[in-house]
């Protein structure tokens, strides 16, 4: 809670380019949460430097990534739009709760694991203290939910875990946050390995459809998706491919899975593909122009950039200086 308003954070890594995956297991479900919280969402360049960046090209995509934000329907009067690195409460919190988080459940992460397994050479501490950063990320702003895709549910977990910690140390400072997962887009898969989700790190770029992908592009990557032979379109377990294509069809064209089965009954996957990779390419057009205009207004992001990370660091220091009092460090003298 902020200010008697229920609050909420959420953050993206500005690596790789936005995908669908991204888009629809969070980005698009963060609109409908506008007037209902106070909104944070942030551009978590911090997180970024865990896996080694090229510096311009880090600024570049950190910014993209903002302008996309805006791009995607965050308004910015209502939403805080901003970057990490702009605002030091998030280093200073997530020095604090490192000496209240512990290596075993850090070690247990599957992200850590994960990445740990693809950066050999560059297995660094940042990399194990990740979800140390976004527990203080979360709970700077006393965050109730978080909407996120499915794989963050267990950094969510730990969030909660280091609040209960502290808080049973220390009284109620922290707000213990809920996931907010939605039921269909929380785990888009690979277009080519669809039992794998959608990821930016993924080499082969036809696996993924990126937000700023053009109509053809969209369509001929639909085509090409990996599918079974037995050309029925119908959704079951056994049928990754196939029923990774239903449900990004449903919330594309807003159509349950049953209506979809009924709407291509008979039909074979060419043309469900096609139906398919149109319909995204609609649902995405409105976002890409939008981003092309709003990139040009580079006065407008810049004013963005700077009020709302004035605005997120009010927040952000108020529970700041809280936890600094709590755990014993001397008040500051003015
Ligand atoms: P990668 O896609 O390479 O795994 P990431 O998970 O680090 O990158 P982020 O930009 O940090 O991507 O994630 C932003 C948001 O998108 C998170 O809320 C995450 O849960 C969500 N997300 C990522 N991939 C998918 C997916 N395939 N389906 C649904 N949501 C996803
Ligand atoms: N770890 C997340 C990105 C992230 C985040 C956060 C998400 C950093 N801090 C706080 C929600 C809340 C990821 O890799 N997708």
């Amino acid at each position: 809670m902020l200010n008697g308003k229920k609050s909420l954070f959420s953050g993206m890594q500005a690596t790789g380019t936005l995908h669908l995956g991204n888009y629809l297991g969070a980005l698009k479900n963060w609109i409908e949460l506008e007037d209902e919280y106070e909104s944070f969402y942030c551009v978590v360049d911090m997180h970024s430097i865990t896996v080694r960046q090229e510096p311009a090209e880090l600024r570049r995509k950190a910014r993209a990534l903002l302008t996309l934000y805006i791009a995607a329907g965050l308004n910015p009067e209502k939403n805080c739009i901003y970057y990490q690195s702009h605002v030091p409460a998030h280093a200073e919190l997530s020095w604090i709760l490192n000496c209240y988080a512990y290596m075993g459940e850090l070690s247990r992460m599957t992200q850590y694991k994960d990445k740990a397994s693809k950066n050999e050479n560059n297995i660094n501490a940042g990399l194990f203290t990740y979800p140390v950063l976004m527990a203080a990320d979360i709970l700077l702003f006393q965050s109730d939910i978080v909407p996120v895709g499915d794989d963050q549910k267990q950094h969510i977990e730990l969030t909660r875990d280091i609040a209960q910690r502290f808080n049973s140390i220390y009284g109620d400072v922290f707000t213990v946050p809920e996931p907010y997962i939605k039921k269909t887009g929380a785990r888009i898969m690979s277009l080519q390995e669809p039992t794998k989700k959608m990821s930016k790190s993924d080499e082969n770029l036809n696996a993924s459809i990126f937000l700023l992908d053009d109509s053809d592009t969209i369509i001929r990557k639909f085509k090409r998706a990996v599918t079974d032979s037995d050309n029925e379109i119908r959704h079951s377990s056994d049928k990754p491919g196939i029923s990774n294509l239903i449900e990004i069809y449903g919330i594309a064209t807003g159509k349950s899975i049953a209506e979809t089965e009924k709407e291509f009954e008979g039909k074979g996957y060419g043309e469900f593909k096609i139906a398919v990779g149109e319909s995204v390419a609609a649902m995405l057009k409105p976002v890409q122009d939008r981003f092309y205009e709003l990139e040009k207004d580079k006065a407008y992001i810049d004013s963005v950039i700077k009020n709302n990370a004035e605005k997120a660091s009010y927040y952000a220091n108020k529970t700041l200086r809280k936890v600094q009092k709590k755990i014993g460090f001397p008040e500051r003298i003015r």
